[in-house]
């Protein structure tokens, strides 16, 4: 029996991305091999038109087998927030995070599957960092060197083994959400950080999987909130240290 799907889209500001992403994934999902497919695109609070033109696509499958719902945040509650809320309020056996730019190719969650089958994984994350010739466009200079120290940075204060925990494709198992969602608090981009911690914490297994990626124009991450990603790795280590996870 194939597994049923549901993909996450957190979404800021993306009335130009997310039209042209939605498109494959609907492709991807109705050509594809999964039970119930489910896409969940949380609004987080855009001030453009990114509801309206998810919701225009939405209306277009109500009478298909695939659902599409827009959740609308009341305001910006930040993407860790927003993945959340989606992982909260989906359905399948089987979750896949995803950016809205798609910069991982949709397919590509076909690797994710495989990685997860073969070894009996409880979640597999894309990587940008273990295959860099998988890289088609790469992302600015200055833009890899800071994601290069963040990562050193989670290896030295949070332990993690991974090369990559930023990358927005990651496919999780319901039993490890469910689990880990619960005990997240923080709401912004730190917030990989923290599911990976705590996934190790409770003994679930995750495999880095390389894959293709290529960046796309237009990136709705403040340089500031890039800073804020650094001592959400600390707070990570303080709400352990404080017993919060337990
Ligand atoms: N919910 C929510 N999502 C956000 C916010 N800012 C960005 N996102 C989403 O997070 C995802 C990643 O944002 P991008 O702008 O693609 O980030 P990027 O700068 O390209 O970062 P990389 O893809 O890792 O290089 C997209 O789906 C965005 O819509 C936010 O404040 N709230
Ligand atoms: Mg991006």
């Amino acid at each position: 029996m194939y597994p049923s799907l549901s993909v996450v889209i957190p979404s800021y500001n993306e009335e130009k991305r997310l039209p042209p992403a939605l498109d494959r994934v609907v492709q991807y999902l109705m050509n594809g091999h999964y039970r119930d497919p489910e896409i969940i695109i949380v609004n987080d609070g855009s001030s453009d038109r990114t509801s309206e033109v998810a919701r225009g696509v939405a209306a277009e499958f109500t009478q298909s087998n695939l659902r599409i719902r827009v959740l609308d945040n009341s305001g910006n509650y930040g993407k860790g927030y927003s993945v959340r809320r989606g992982a909260n309020e989906s359905t399948g056996e089987w979750l896949l995070v995803s950016d809205a730019d798609l910069s991982a190719p949709i397919e590509e969650c076909d690797k994710l599957f495989t990685a997860v089958k073969e070894g009996n994984f409880d979640a597999a994350i894309g990587s940008r960092a273990l295959d860099r010739s998988l890289i088609g466009v790469r992302q600015l200079l200055l833009r890899e060197f800071i994601g290069r120290t963040f990562n050193v940075a989670v290896r030295l204060i949070a332990g993690l083994p991974f090369a990559d925990t930023q990358c927005g494709f990651k496919l999780f198992s319901r039993q490890l959400a469910r689990r880990v969602f619960a005990a997240q608090s923080l709401e912004r981009f730190g917030f990989d950080v923290e599911i990976l911690y705590l996934a190790k914490k409770f003994g679930f297994r995750v495999v880095e999987v390389p894959i293709r990626w290529d960046d796309v124009a237009g990136t709705k991450v403040a340089t500031f909130s890039g800073a804020d990603a650094f001592l959400d790795i600390l707070r990570v280590r303080r709400n352990d240290w404080l017993g919060k996870y337990d």
